[in-house]
Order: C-alpha cells, then sequence, then structure tokens
C-alpha cells in the first residue's frame, strides 16, 4: 500500500537489532587467535560492540520496547465450529490465532514455478541457470506452504516481540505454523543438508516457493509470491588446521588461508569479476547477460555503527564473501537485463542501472538489499547478506562460511517480460498464458486495458490512549493537515522497512487489516490502495485518514452497480472490525 509520506521524523533510539550473539562463542574461540592476531595490522575492527541500529534503517521491523501492531480482525477463513484446517494435504488444529482467508487458501498449490511456459517458472529457470548444479548448487523447490513459527522466525534469530510475528504481518494456521512469510524459512534445513553435501562437491543451493504475507496492496505487492532463496558456503577449518600460531598471527598469515584462497579463486572466476578486471570472458557468457551493468555501491562492505561484521569472521573473509556475493547476483540481474533488452523491454543505448543499499536482516550481517532503477524509480528485488555464525552452527557446519540473498521472483519477471501488475501471474487467461516460450524473447503485449474506477474511504481513527495523545498531536496545535506515518504494509514478517514513528502514532490501527478487508471483499478486482488524505484534529483529538481504492478488473470492464456494491460491503466490514468509524 502506498502512503503518501515525506519527511516523518524517524527516532532512531533503539538498540533493538544490536545484540549481535555470543551464542558462537565455541567457534569464536578457535577463530579468535587469529581475528585478535590481525589486529597490529588490520584496518577493520577487532571485537563486535553492541550494534545501534542508525537513523533511517528499518528492516525487520521495529526496536523492542516499541508497541506491537493490534491484531487482526476476525479472519473470514475461520468459520466458527472448524477444528482442523486442511492445507495442501495435511491438516493442522485451529486455535484462535488462525487467520487465512479462504481466498489466500485459494492460492495454495498452484505451483506457478513449476507450470512450463508459465514466467514465473521461466524466471526460475533463469535464476537457476545463474547458480546452476554442476557449479555446485542444487536446485531445489519446497512446494508445501506451512511451515513452524521456529522455521519462520525463532531460527533465523527473529526477536520474541518482533512485529513480524504479529496477526497483523503474517497468516497464522495455529499457534505454532504459519503459510511461510519468506523462504529463509527452510535456511536451516537446508544448510544442514549441505553438511553432508559439501563433502560431496555441492556448496550451495537455489529454492522457490510461494510465500505469504499480510501485505499491502499495489501493483507490485501481493499477498502470495514467490521467492528464490540461494546460499553458498566454504569450509574454513582446513586452514586453521594447516597454519601453525605463528603463521596466524600475521595478516600475511591469515590471507594465506587456504580457504580464503578459495573464495578469493572462486570470485575471481566469476564472469562478471572477469570482465570488470579485464580477463576474457566466455563469448557465449558475453552474449547472454549485460556486462555493462553500472553498479552504485558507495558504503564500505561492512559498518560497526550501521551494517557490522560478525565477531567470527575477520575484515578480509567479508569483504571477499560479499564481494563473491555481489558479483554473482550482478551477475544474474546483467542476465535478465540482456534478455529485457533484447525483447525490447528496456533500451540497449542505456547501461542498465542496480544499487546496494545497506539493510538488516536477523539472520545475516552485514545485509543489503539490490535495487534496479526501472521505469522511472528504484524497485527492491532482493534482500542479502553475510550468514550469521549461529545459524551454521545450529546447521553442524559451524567451521563454514557463507553468503544468503532471497529474491522476489514476480519483480524480477516484471522486469524481465514488462509485466505491468503483479496480480497478472495468477492469471489462467489464454491471452496471458500464451505469450511465454522458454525460446523467445517475450515483451509482454497487454491484451486488454479495461477502465478502472476509484473510490474514496475516509474514517476517524480511534481516539489515542492518553499517553499517546501528546506524541499523535501536531505541535503547532493547528488543525491542519499533518505529515503522519501509519503501520505501512511493508512486510515486517521478512523484510521491509517500518519506522519506529509509523506503528507508535496508531497503536489501534494497522493497514494491513484494512488490505485484508478489501481483498477479503473485492479480491483481484483492486489493483491500489493508497493513503490520499490525512489530518489531526484538536477538536475532536483525533486523526482522519482518507484511503483512495482503485477498482480494475484485468479480465473485463467493471459495471458501476459491481464497484458500489464492492465498495459498500468494504465500508460496512472496515465499520464492523476495523475500530474506526467511517465519516
Ligand atoms: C526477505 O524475505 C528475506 N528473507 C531475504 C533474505 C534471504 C535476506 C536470505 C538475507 C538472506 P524481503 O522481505 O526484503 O526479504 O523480501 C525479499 C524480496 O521479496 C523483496 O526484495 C521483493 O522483491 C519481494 N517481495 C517482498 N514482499 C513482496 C510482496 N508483497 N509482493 C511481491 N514481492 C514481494
Ligand atoms: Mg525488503
Amino acid at each position: 500500500m502506498q502512503l503518501t509520506r515525506t519527511g516523518c521524523a524517524l527516532r532512531a533510539t533503539s538498540r533493538r537489532w544490536a545484540t549481535i550473539s555470543n551464542r558462537f562463542h565455541a567457534f569464536n574461540t578457535t577463530r579468535a587467535q587469529s581475528t585478535t592476531s590481525q589486529s597490529a595490522t588490520s584496518t577493520g575492527p577487532r571485537s563486535q560492540p553492541e550494534y545501534t541500529r542508525p537513523p533511517g534503517l528499518y528492516l525487520y521491523g521495529l526496536p523492542p520496547g516499541s508497541k506491537q501492531p493490534v491484531s487482526s480482525p476476525k479472519s473470514e477463513g475461520a468459520a466458527a465450529g472448524d477444528t482442523i484446517s486442511t492445507i495442501d494435504g495435511k491438516e493442522y488444529a485451529r486455535d484462535t490465532q488462525y487467520n487465512v482467508p479462504k481466498q489466500i487458501l485459494d492460492h495454495v498449490g498452484r505451483k506457478l514455478y513449476l507450470q512450463p511456459d508459465h514466467p514465473l517458472c521461466l524466471t526460475r529457470e533463469l535464476v537457476e541457470s545463474a547458480f546452476p548444479s554442476d557449479q555446485g548448487f542444487n536446485n531445489r523447490h519446497e512446494p508445501h506452504p506451512v511451515v513452524t513459527t521456529k522455521e519462520n522466525f525463532d531460527d533465523l534469530g527473529f526477536p520474541t516481540d518482533h512485529p513480524g510475528r504479529s496477526k497483523t504481518d503474517t497468516y497464522y494456521v495455529n499457534q505454532d505454523h504459519v503459510l511461510r512469510t519468506h523462504t529463509s524459512a527452510h535456511e536451516l534445513k537446508l544448510f544442514s543438508e549441505l553438511q553432508r553435501e559439501l563433502r560431496n562437491g555441492s556448496h550451495g543451493y537455489t529454492l522457490c516457493s510461494d510465500v505469504f504475507r499480510r501485505d499491502s496492496i499495489d501493483r507490485s505487492h501481493y499477498p502470495v509470491f514467490h521467492q528464490m532463496e540461494g546460499a553458498r558456503c566454504w569450509r574454513l577449518v582446513m586452514a586453521d588446521q594447516v597454519l601453525s600460531i605463528e603463521e596466524r598471527s600475521d595478516k600475511a598469515g591469515i590471507e594465506r588461508l587456504l580457504c580464503l584462497q578459495a573464495i578469493r579463486e572462486d570470485r575471481d572466476r566469476l564472469p562478471l569479476w572477469r570482465h570488470r578486471h579485464g580477463e576474457p570472458v566466455a563469448s557465449h557468457l558475453l552474449q547472454q547477460a549485460a556486462l555493462d551493468l553500472k553498479t552504485e555501491d558507495p558504503n564500505p562492505t561492512f559498518d560497526l555503527e550501521t551494517n557490522p561484521l560478525q565477531s567470527s569472521h575477520s575484515p578480509v573473509e567479508v569483504e571477499l564473501v560479499a564481494s563473491h556475493m555481489k558479483h554473482s547476483i550482478e551477475f544474474l540481474i546483467a542476465k535478465v537485463f540482456r534478455q529485457a533488452q533484447n525483447a525490447g523491454i528496456i533500451s540497449r543505448s542505456e547501461s542498465p542501472r542496480v544499487r546496494w543499499v545497506p539493510a538488516y536482516f536477523p539472520f545475516t550481517s552485514p545485509s543489503w538489499e539490490l535495487e534496479v532503477w526501472w521505469q522511472g524509480e528504484w524497485l527492491e528485488l532482493l534482500g542479502c547478506g553475510i550468514s550469521k555464525q549461529q545459524l551454521l552452527i545450529d546447521a553442524g557446519i559451524p567451521e563454514s562460511i557463507g553468503w544468503a540473498w532471497g529474491i522476489g521472483i514476480e519483480r524480477l519477471a516484471m522486469l524481465l517480460y514488462g509485466i505491468p501488475d503483479i496480480r497478472l501471474f495468477w492469471s489462467k487467461d489464454q491471452r496471458f498464458l500464451s505469450q511465454f516460450g522458454a525460446d523467445q524473447a517475450t515483451k509482454f503485449r497487454e491484451f486488454s486495458k479495461y477502465p478502472e474506477c476509484y473510490k474514496d474511504i475516509a474514517f476517524w481513527l480511534p481516539e489515542p490512549e492518553q499517553d499517546e495523545k501528546a506524541a499523535a498531536a501536531p505541535k503547532n496545535g493547528a488543525e491542519t493537515p499533518v505529515e503522519i506515518a501509519v503501520p505501512s504494509g511493508a512486510a515486517a514478517s521478512a523484510g521491509g522497512h517500518m519506522s519506529v514513528e509509523e506503528s507508535i502514532s496508531h497503536p489501534s490501527f494497522h493497514e494491513n487489516d484494512l488490505a485484508e478487508i478489501v481483498r477479503d471483499v473485492a479480491g483481484p478486482l483492486v489493483e491500489n490502495v493508497v493513503l490520499v488524505d490525512e489530518f489531526f484534529s484538536q477538536k475532536k483529538q483525533r486523526k482522519s485518514l482518507c484511503y483512495r481504492i482503485t477498482y480494475r478488473s484485468l479480465e473485463r470492464t467493471l459495471t458501476n452497480e459491481e464497484v458500489n456494491d464492492l465498495h459498500q460491503k468494504i465500508r460496512d466490514k472496515i465499520e464492523g472490525q476495523l475500530r474506526v468509524e467511517l465519516r
């Protein structure tokens, strides 16, 4: 859901994400000598102070102590009296935590990423071609969408009070099970499997699955979408074994560590790296990828304050692993751009642009997001980082270092084919499906453009509690429009930006709940929901919000009566289920 949000002051007082876990003490002890011994010569930090999140960096939710979003309205999917839910053939006991609407369940089992000639399937194959099995990546998928809260959150180090765990962000099957909010829910299992596979020459994987989020409604967000996860590991232990203590005690010795050498060699073999360093690149790769990709990466690889390296890693290791990861990912994006150029979706005359943005994820550090310049704005494609050592320890591969990323497949496919609206991926219309095929560079041809119709809905938020009033009221005391922020549907459930202010300002209203009601009533007939007006009334001591709902079918023209009827139903439900007063 888009918000007209400018200049909202973000309060960055928290240390929520700070604590880099010391749980991997055992591993640290082994590595401690080499890390400490560098201190004389290395420019990087030695020990890991508590990490204080910098102003403006609000990935993965709110700091501890900030208020949680309110719980969701009662879900349509939970019919009274039902005690068992059957999801993709498996049964789950239902409890009060259940909040999965039927229309979300209707998306389960479609497996679009396996449907031949579907753009999501073709996009998955393109990603796999950049991380192929003959280069040590097991290409996997995981169809069953229900995972435990342990897999989705705990195993990845999500704090217990993380807003992503709330029912406003996540679909709960019961108190212990959710529809996965990201493919990272399988990271621990897949890393554990690598323990065996590392010996057989595999050192990484890709995984494709559907994921589910109570998210906003617009052309690049859908509550059910697809992600691919990728990861790559190197073993570190050999190096420690073969070098003497003396050798480890100087920087040169560290640099000679066999593992580092292996990572460097792997990195130096990457086509994009070779291209940028004037090394020859196989001609078929040159043709496949737009290697003139322009990358903006102005920040240092790690920063103690804003994007720290882990205490078990040396600066050299982090630099190399990050460099390997970024060049591997950029190569994939270069492939996407070349294909889009071949199809005439983007021009060949301009070099495609991408930029790396520091990020936060509980299970990687340092972390980044990658954005691409697309249709005049930056579009976020993926999150990634150096895997948290605790995860590798838990997976049984403590002497390893590695990277991981998670990509939104729809976003990639929109780029590849010029598909303008994320809802189209679910279309069963042959006019859509017949356009794509493995051996053709395809530019999506709009087969219809049915008229849109928008309607506004305005309401007063509940009166804030006394202690919230001071924070909510505008400082000048005037009854004027003020720039406030509402919890955006920015997917705290597995990433996304959410500011502290956003959640504190409206403790009893969450935009995701509004989006859910709109979806319940109108499903795919709504293209966009956007906040168009907001102000605070001194007299009423309340805030008013006005949302514009854009109705447009991808398959037919909606009649006035139909839209009026949908809109009335949405109004009724909002009034009945959210604690707001319609205006
Ligand atoms: C994650 O989900 C992390 N699990 C990624 C990760 C994996 C980080 C491994 C580190 C290591 P994030 O919430 O940013 O991160 O989502 C990843 C991508 O999914 C986004 O960049 C975007 O491309 C896509 N995405 C997110 N929400 C939606 C949505 N509602 N509809 C469509 N695509 C979405
Ligand atoms: Mg994100």
